[in-house]
């Protein structure tokens, strides 16, 4: 099944109401900083400068929880929301052109993704420059199949006569493509219906993946199913195995050396959020 075809009727039965944008809209609570107790961890990915910290504005008030990542100087916001009567923990990834991990930023974003084992990923594109902006979202569903991408920017594609199909950008991807203008909240109640359908695994999805030729499938199994025994509990264990055939001197070492184990501890949402000498509550 793909994501268009498990997407949720429009209008459920008995309440035409509460299909349409504005009863969404009126669902959305913002709970800014009061993080206590969340349902789902959601993540916000994406290019420099394509609208996440505006997205996650409209998504959880203007008051934001931000420290610093674990031994990183790459700032940390969280947020939270309410909707549907379950409550989201929102985190705001630093913007990134790809996940290889070539900077700080970058690294932040793929651990996050890969060892936070967020509930459901956000990958904010701008779609004046899909192409450009589809690397990341690949590399995004290399590593998670939980994703929605969030086509923003969508008044720029109007203004400058494009268009962007983005059905079949769905059905090509394999998840949920929502068309956003972040700036004036359109398509925002749309992007957290998704969310939730994702979270609820009411949309399942079936993310685009580059398949690899017979000889780097075997050679990936076996290293797969090695990873997952010398690390159990590990998320993503063919990822790290990949990496590893790629000779990623940064993850041979952090499995030579362990530390590939302590990411998924430090980096898990499900911990009280850690906060450091630098966290502060913006606006407080
Ligand atoms: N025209 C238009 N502008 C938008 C839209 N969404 C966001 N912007 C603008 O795009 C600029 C960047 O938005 P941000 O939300 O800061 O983008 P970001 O992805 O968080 O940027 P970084 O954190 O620097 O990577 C701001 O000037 C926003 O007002 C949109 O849908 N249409
Ligand atoms: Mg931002």
């Amino acid at each position: 099944m793909t994501a268009e075809q498990t997407a949720p009727p429009k209008a459920a039965a008995g309440s035409a109401c509460e299909a349409c944008p504005a009863h969404h809209a009126a669902n959305l609570i913002r709970l800014g900083v009061n993080m206590a107790n969340w349902d789902f961890v959601v993540a916000l990915a994406g290019n420099p400068n394509t609208g996440k910290t505006t997205v996650f504005n409209h998504l959880t008030g203007l008051r934001q929880h931000t420290g610093n990542w674990p031994g990183k100087t790459v700032v940390r916001a969280e947020g939270g929301f309410a909707y549907g009567g379950d409550r989201y923990k929102l985190v705001d990834l630093p913007g990134t052109y790809s996940l290889l991990s070539t900077s700080d930023d970058e690294e932040v974003a793929r651990d996050f993704i890969l060892f936070g084992s967020p509930d459901v990923t956000i990958v904010v594109v701008d779609a004046t420059v899909l192409e450009r902006n589809l690397n990341l979202v690949l590399q995004v569903l290399e590593i998670t199949d939980r994703a929605i991408v969030c086509l923003n920017l969508m008044d720029e594609v109007q203004r400058r006569g494009m268009a962007v199909d983005e059905r079949r950008l769905a059905r090509d991807l394999g998840v949920p493509v929502v068309p956003t203008v972040a700036r004036k909240n359109e398509g925002i109640p749309e992007l957290l219906q998704a969310v939730a359908d994702v979270a609820f695994g009411r949309i399942v999805c079936k993310p685009h993946r580059i398949s690899s030729p017979p000889g780097l499938k075997d050679a990936l199994g076996g290293l797969t199913d090695e990873v997952a025994a010398a690390f159990p509990g590990l998320p993503n264990a063919r990822w790290v195995a990949l990496r590893l055939l790629e000779g990623d001197p940064r993850i041979a070492e952090a499995v030579r050396s362990g530390e590939i184990a302590d990411l998924g501890r430090h980096l898990s949402t499900r911990s009280a959020f850690a906060t450091n000498s630098l966290a502060q509550e913006a606006g407080q």
